[in-house]
């Protein structure tokens, strides 16, 4: 059988399923988000992103698969996102699917389905798959328009030119746990990582912290004005249930 219907097939078992890696503000410790991880559970073994992502797209599955990441995100956490006043949910998108004509239609018809506002999502894509040119320029202002916030992901890892930046308008960058793993050890590399967050703050983007393991990066990074992290310090990605339990009790 082909891998297309080997992962089409694995979509309708319900193969597929989300892990949720808390998003903290890293002052008050307070749990404002999430990021979904997709998984791939294959005859007891997980297979991760790395893996099947790239067959899916290769493969013309990777609009099946993202429409099914949405699903499982508003199964899992519609009750949480219409608990709360500001919790949001960031989900990856590939390359691909910014490339695929209509995204912008199927966000819209997910909302309408899940009764939930473009604003309780954040989409991250990575900055080694984003393609600069007009397509994306209007791709990123349409999601924008529906309330979707924009982060790129992995952040100072993918362009050694910084000047696409200031031609989008994204909310977010994520600065890459590569960076971020530099802070606690080495102080000549660790100014990289400040002139990146002041390259943030001057485009008027803000930073997310990704991979913050020890206190002390956390702590290096908010006296930088970096006010939101992820990372093991404050919890590796789970279960919906077991997120749920964990980083959503009710203030
Ligand atoms: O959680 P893990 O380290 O295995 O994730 C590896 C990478 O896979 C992440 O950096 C992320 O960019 C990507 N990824 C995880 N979930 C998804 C998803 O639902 N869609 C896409 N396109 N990429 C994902
Ligand atoms: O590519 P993206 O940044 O979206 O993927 C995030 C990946 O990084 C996840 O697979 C997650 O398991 C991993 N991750 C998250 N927090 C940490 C951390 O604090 N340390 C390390 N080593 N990996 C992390
Ligand atoms: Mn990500
Ligand atoms: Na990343």
């Amino acid at each position: 059988r082909s891998i297309s219907k080997d992962l089409q097939m694995a979509i309708r078992q319900h193969e597929f399923y989300l892990d949720y890696q808390p998003i903290l503000d890293i002052e008050t410790q307070r749990c404002i988000g999430a990021e979904a991880l997709l998984r791939w559970r294959r005859n007891g073994e997980v297979i991760a992103p790395d893996i099947f992502i790239p067959l899916a797209e290769s493969n013309g599955v990777m609009t099946l698969l993202t429409d099914e990441v949405f699903r499982l995100a508003a199964r899992d956490m519609s009750k949480v996102m219409q608990d709360s006043e500001d919790f949001y949910l960031s989900i990856n998108l590939s390359g691909h699917d910014l490339t695929v004509p209509g995204l912008t239609e199927r966000l819209r018809h997910m909302l309408e389905a899940f009764g939930l506002a473009g604003d309780r999502f954040m989409l991250e894509v990575t900055e080694s798959s984003f393609v600069d040119n007009e397509h994306s320029r209007e791709l990123i202002r349409e999601v924008r328009r529906l309330g979707f916030k924009v982060a790129i992901d992995d952040f100072g890892t993918g362009f050694s030119n910084f000047a696409y930046l200031q031609r989008y308008e994204f909310d977010f960058l994520k600065l890459d746990r590569l960076f971020v793993e530099t802070i606690s050890v080495d102080d000549v590399r660790s100014n990289l990582v400040f002139h990146l967050i002041e390259l943030a703050e001057k485009l008027n983007v803000q930073v997310i912290a990704e991979g913050v393991e020890e206190s002390e990066q956390a702590v290096k990074l908010l006296e930088k004005g970096v006010s939101r992290a992820q990372g093991w310090l404050y919890g590796r990605p789970c279960r919906a249930r077991r997120f749920i339990r964990d980083f959503c009790k009710p203030a």
